[in-house]
């Protein structure tokens, strides 16, 4: 280990493979290295429209924009442009660097602190494996692993140092409320209703669990941003009968809209990785549709994560939980328990606030690679 060096900008490469989520961690990050770190930080993505969608003042048609303190620039595959590489170069989950950039690396003294930016997973085996070094097999240069995680020994979470003070400020604001809801053009939910948020993948079994909630014993208003859950949820608001449930489909919303509705809601469904994390930041109940993987590696990921999330709860509570997202994530053919899920949500709800604090006492994801960077 060097002792601590000036660190002076930073650029983060991401290919998106599909959906949201690789566009999504790697703006946060870039947002946060830029906005509280101050660093100048450049943003390489091979596809603009993931993250248009998330911020919608980002352009598709352009090579560079700057937005929110990042140089956000398109990364053609073709030829890569001659540019000097940064002081710290992070590759957003493992993604293949450009030869000639890699080059320009090695040449450069001293070579840049290069990271590989995981995955996130609750798994124990992810803090034998942070910060593990992988040299280059041709350049004189080292890669680092680094992973997100929930312990300390891991990377840590994507927090920005205000967000629960933000959460708990709109909270406690019924006019940023009113004002959330017309923005996006939705009424306000039914006073009285339970509020869930529902956004997931196409495999989840959402007309079972609206077929359920149909016969609650109260009100159960369903927001619906756009996802493959709308389609569905729309196909069962056509067949009629339903019930006690109140759909509302919403458009895709922005990410600072989408954390305002986690915030609003009594419970949010979320999938991937980084809605899975603003989820938590809610410090509600959450059920979490993960992103499935070949031969069922997904499976072990999931229950990794019930573990921590449920390891002070009654076992009652635990295997009402743990059965619900196993047959809302469909791997196993029960018979899925959403009345007694609902049932559970106070219970829930005690426990998720104080695993919520516990998790925000970690040192955040962005400022832990800051740190190791300028150490490395
Ligand atoms: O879009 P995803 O399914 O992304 C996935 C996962 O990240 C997965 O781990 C990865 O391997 C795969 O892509 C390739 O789910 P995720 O990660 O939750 O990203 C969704 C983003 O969209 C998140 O930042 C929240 C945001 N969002 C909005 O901004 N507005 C919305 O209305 C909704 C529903 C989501």
């Amino acid at each position: 280990m060097r002792t601590a060096a000036r660190l002076s900008d930073c650029e983060i490469f991401c290919t998106v493979i599909d959906n949201y989520g690789d566009a999504a961690v790697s703006w946060r990050l870039a947002r946060q290295l830029a906005g509280e770190h101050h660093l100048p930080v450049r943003l390489w993505l091979n596809d603009l429209r993931p993250l248009a969608a998330l911020e919608p003042a980002i352009r598709i048609d352009t090579l560079r924009q700057q937005f929110a303190g990042v140089d956000i620039r398109f990364w053609p595959q073709t030829e890569f442009p001659d540019t000097p590489p940064a002081a710290l170069v992070i590759a957003a989950f493992g993604c293949q660097l450009p030869e000639t950039h890699l080059e320009r690396m090695a040449r450069q003294q001293p070579p840049p602190r290069w990271l590989n930016l995981e995955y996130l997973s609750a798994e124990a085996w992810v803090d034998d494996c942070h910060t593990l070094p992988s040299p280059h097999p041709r350049l004189p240069l080292v890669q680092y692993f680094f992973f997100p995680g929930f312990t300390e020994r891991s990377g840590g979470l994507l927090r920005e140092h205000d967000l629960l003070a933000r959460r708990d400020a709109f909270r406690a604001d019924p006019a940023a409320q009113t004002a959330f809801w017309q923005r996006i053009n939705c009424p306000p939910p039914p006073s009285g209703a339970l509020r869930l948020s529902l956004f997931g993948y196409a495999h989840a079994p959402l007309a079972r669990a609206l077929a359920h909630w149909a016969r609650a014993p109260g009100p159960v208003w369903c927001a619906v941003p756009d996802s493959p859950l709308a389609d569905a949820a729309e196909a069962w608001l056509a067949a009629g009968n339903t019930g006690n449930v109140h759909l509302q489909r919403l458009p895709f919303l922005s990410q600072h809209d989408y954390d305002r509705l986690l915030w609003s809601c009594d419970a949010n469904f979320v999938r991937g990785e980084d809605s899975l994390i603003r989820a938590i930041w809610a410090g509600r109940p959450l059920v979490w549709n993960i992103y499935p993987q070949d031969q069922d590696t997904h499976a072990a990921k999931l229950d990794a994560l019930l573990d921590r999330m449920l390891a002070q709860t009654e076992p009652t509570l635990q295997t009402t939980v743990r059965h619900f997202w196993h047959a809302w994530n469909r791997l196993d053919d029960d018979e899925l328990p959403a009345l007694d899920w609902l049932a559970s949500l106070p219970a829930q709800l005690t426990h998720l606030q104080a695993w919520c604090a516990t998790l925000a006492n970690q040192e955040d994801l962005a400022t832990q690679i800051a740190k190791f960077a300028r150490m490395v």
